[in-house]
């Protein structure tokens, strides 16, 4: 799609870096089920649509379909993380096992960095409304408040430290599709020259390097299980690490990569769920009730925010609609023999394949009325599955992945961080907003237009609400 001869696949390479989502409707409309290729700068990207083919590709083995190779190539992670970090990757482990088992005992420090960074951002008097530019702003909550987990106080509070690792994630998605713009001869040239990881991890060393140095020689002198050894992230990772990924700078890079993969997706769902509040507001009065009510029957608990069925609809909802590029899922072929579709369709051993992310989300045969925004859609339909014991009741919470839902991936490789950050700090932060401010629309009725950059799709990187202390 988008290209039929050698000249026009550079131009169609080039219409795809600027109408994405135009282009993958089209083959999403004209391929029900199929596969279908577009023209990328230097390769072809193939997209499976339909959630037949994105079970299969999510169900495919490493060996077949590589995450590592797909999500690397994107971020040209051998340049801009350095050819270790995708490779051996194992602290998507910690982050899966550790990091998961610990939400509960976390949730009172990250609700009170929650707490203190809006505090911190909002010097709001009586009832004075206050212009409240959205993502430049919950960037710094997401990331003061998840770095309270990996790296503990003072330093998940250090505007300089903070804003090393936020430079670092923004950097790195646009110098990536920088660096994929060249011929892949010239990237070992170009790569490194504006890779952004020299510069973020020597700004990072400043604050990281003393801290992981100081643990190293603790565990040295007293072993693993040293007195008062802090119970976060880093700990975590250094029971994980081995041989030279216990050098302190490797470390710190896991803490930075971490972050990269923490702190944008999370604020860019925070900022989605604010947008939908306040162009929907009448779902503000049943979501606030609601969280009252559990949180009086049960304290600022785990269990307070597992019963909050409204909120965790409403954010399901709001990925949903808004939340997934026009394709997802970013895999390469490394099975010589290919990747074979059950129906015999083979997709050549090197090539890029993707899913068709965002439509599917707004496919009719999925959803009903999929392109109206009813952020109560997933807990009515949990009250009615409740009603009937009907076991679906499971596939529709916020972290609940499937091939028609995929904000956070689907299979294996289906982020591991979710159950973290997007059950645990985004109801936080939702609940938090709610209880404690009101908020309004810049332009009532008006959701601030999308942003796209090539195939990425963010929401809009400088559009205001107002919002004022809750009357
Ligand atoms: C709302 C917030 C988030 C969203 C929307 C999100 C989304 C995603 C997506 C789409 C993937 C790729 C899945 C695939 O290709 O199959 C992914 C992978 C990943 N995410 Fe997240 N993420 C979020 C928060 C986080 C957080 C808080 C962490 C860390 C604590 C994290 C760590 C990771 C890691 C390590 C991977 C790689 C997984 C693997 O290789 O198996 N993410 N995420
Ligand atoms: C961090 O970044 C913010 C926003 O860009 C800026 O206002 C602040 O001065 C920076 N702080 C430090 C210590 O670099
Ligand atoms: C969000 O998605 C809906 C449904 O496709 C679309 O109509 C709307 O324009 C999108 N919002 C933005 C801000 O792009
Ligand atoms: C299975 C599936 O969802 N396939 C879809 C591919 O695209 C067409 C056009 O939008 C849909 O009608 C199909 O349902």
């Amino acid at each position: 799609i988008g290209s039929n001869g050698f000249f026009s696949y550079y131009a169609g390479a080039y219409q795809v870096f600027n109408h994405a989502g135009d282009i993958v409707r089209k083959g999403y409309s004209e391929n029900p089920d199929g596969v279908y290729r577009i023209p990328r700068f230097w390769r072809w990207s193939y997209v499976a649509n339909g959630t037949k083919r994105i079970a299969e590709v999510a169900a495919a083995p490493d060996d077949v379909l590589s995450f590592e190779e797909g999500a690397g190539d994107i971020l040209q992670a051998d340049y801009t993380l350095g050819p270790n970090f995708m490779r051996n990757s194992y602290h998507h482990h910690t982050i899966r096992t550790t990091l998961t088992r610990n939400i509960a005992r976390c949730l009172p420090e990250i609700q009170d960095e929650i707490v203190a960074s809006f505090n911190d951002l909002l010097p709001l008097e009586n009832s004075d409304w206050m212009a409240f530019k959205v993502l430049p702003s919950v960037i710094r909550v997401v990331a003061r408040s998840s770095n309270r987990v990996f790296v503990g106080l003072p330093l998940c509070e250090n505007q300089e430290f903070l804003n090393v690792s936020i430079a670092y994630a923004g950097a790195i998605l646009k110098r990536g599709q920088l660096i994929s713009l060249f011929p892949p001869f010239l990237r070992p040239i170009i790569g490194p020259l504006v890779s952004p990881k020299r510069k973020a991890l020597k700004g990072g060393m400043k604050f990281l390097g003393p801290l992981i140095e100081s643990r190293l020689a603790k565990e040295a002198e007293f072993g693993h299980d040293w007195p008062d050894k802090p119970n976060d992230f880093l700990s975590w990772l250094l029971e994980d690490a081995e041989g030279a990924e216990r050098e302190p700078s490797a470390l710190a890079l896991r803490v930075l990569g971490t972050n990269i993969a923490a702190t944008h997706t999370t604020s860019m769902a925070l900022t989605n769920v604010i947008f939908d509040l306040t162009t929907y507001p009448s779902h503000i009065e049943p979501m606030r009730k609601e969280a009252e009510e559990m949180i009086r029957n049960n304290g600022w608990t785990k269990a307070a925010l597992n019963n909050m069925h409204k909120i965790d609809s409403f954010i399901r909802e709001s990925q949903r609609v808004n939340g997934s590029s026009p394709i997802s899922m970013a895999r390469k072929v490394v099975a010589k023999e290919g990747f074979v579709f059950s129906d015999g369709t083979v997709i050549p051993y090197g090539s890029f394949l993707n899913v068709s992310g965002r439509f599917v989300q707004h496919d009719s045969a999925n959803y009903d009325h999929p392109e109206v925004f009813d952020g109560f859609r997933f807990s009515c339909l949990r009250e009615k599955q409740a009603h009937e014991h009907d076991e679906g009741i499971f596939r529709r919470h916020l972290i609940s992945t499937g091939p028609d839902h995929l904000p956070f991936g689907h299979g294996k490789h289906a982020c591991p961080g979710r159950r973290f950050f997007a059950a645990t700090g985004l109801k936080t932060m939702v609940a938090h907003l709610l209880l404690n401010y009101d908020i309004k629309a810049d332009d009532e009725g008006v959701r601030p237009p999308d942003h796209s950059f090539g195939l990425v799709r963010t929401p809009n990187p400088t559009a205001k609400i107002w919002i004022r202390k809750r009357q």
